[in-house]
């Protein structure tokens, strides 16, 4: 016999125990597309504890799509022993130019993140930062669909050791940083130096660069990262994603081991 309430429990009592094993973390990640997912798995594989939260119901950003709903994605050499890694298949196209289906790329990320132990809470919006004595402590996180029906509500915390923005061209978290607070980002103005113009070769070097820590214990990873220190997007080429996926897991990985 099947009944209603046991499968509300399970639910229920699952998710809770998820998010209350998820309150404090050695990373949280804002944004599940390529670069948070890239950045998760290698944090998880090194045995960190990682979390992603991602605003949207489904993973993978801006990654789905390809290039204006052409499914496919292009990454270059680097990209492609990333995605290899990961188990994504891909088809070289010239020389230095390597395609992939954007649905396998993505599932397939996701999966190995979630295996790898990296858990990741879809339909939550990442509202805030937590800062204590000039130091980013957290993330302040609140349901999506609050957010959309914009309904006062007030949000919940989390603490993590790190965290790395991850959440594309908008730049929400050093946005709002900057807003609220008298800070001083690492980048050479002091704040957001804004994203520029497509450039796809300038980019790809960019995004991998410009992954680095902005402000105390947080960092930017993938589109986000250029537009924090000024660089121009890329488009539908995705290796510089993954790579600043896992540079930000390197950086971070130095820092908590030091
Ligand atoms: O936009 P997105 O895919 O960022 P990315 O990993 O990759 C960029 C590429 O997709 C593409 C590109 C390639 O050359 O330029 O645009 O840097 O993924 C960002 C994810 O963050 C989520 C958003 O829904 C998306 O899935 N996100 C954004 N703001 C928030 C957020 C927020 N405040 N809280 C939670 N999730």
């Amino acid at each position: 016999m099947l009944d209603d309430i046991t499968v509300s429990r399970a639910i229920i009592e699952t998710y809770t125990k998820k998010l209350l094993d998820s309150l404090e973390m050695d990373v949280a990640i804002a944004g599940a597309g390529p670069a948070g997912l890239c950045a998760a798995y290698y944090l998880a594989q090194a045995g960190r504890k990682v979390a992603i939260w991602e605003r949207k119901l489904s993973l993978g950003g801006g990654m789905w799509g390809g290039g204006m709903m052409f499914n496919e994605i292009v990454v270059g050499s680097e990209g492609r022993t990333i995605l290899e890694e990961f188990g994504v298949r891909t088809i070289e196209y010239r020389d230095g130019y390597h395609t992939a289906d954007a649905v396998e790329a993505v599932t397939t990320m996701a999966s190995k993140a979630m295996h790898a132990g990296a858990r990741i809470f879809n339909l939550v919006s990442v509202e805030d930062l937590m800062v204590v004595n000039e130091q980013v402590e957290g993330l302040v996180l609140n349901w999506s669909a609050v957010e959309m029906a914009g309904l006062h509500v007030d949000p919940v915390t989390v603490r993590a050791k790190f965290v790395v923005e991850a959440t594309g061209h908008p730049l929400e978290l050093l946005e709002t940083l900057v807003k609220k607070n008298n800070v001083r980002l690492f980048t050479p103005s002091g704040g957001i130096e804004g994203e520029r113009s497509m450039h796809a070769e300038i980019g790809e070097r960019t995004v991998v660069e410009n992954t680095k820590e902005v402000y105390h214990n947080l960092y930017v990873a993938g589109m986000a990262a250029n537009a924090a220190f000024g660089a121009p997007r890329m488009g539908p080429i995705f290796g510089g994603m993954l790579q600043s996926g896992r540079k930000v897991a390197d950086l971070i990985l130095e820092r908590l081991s030091s």
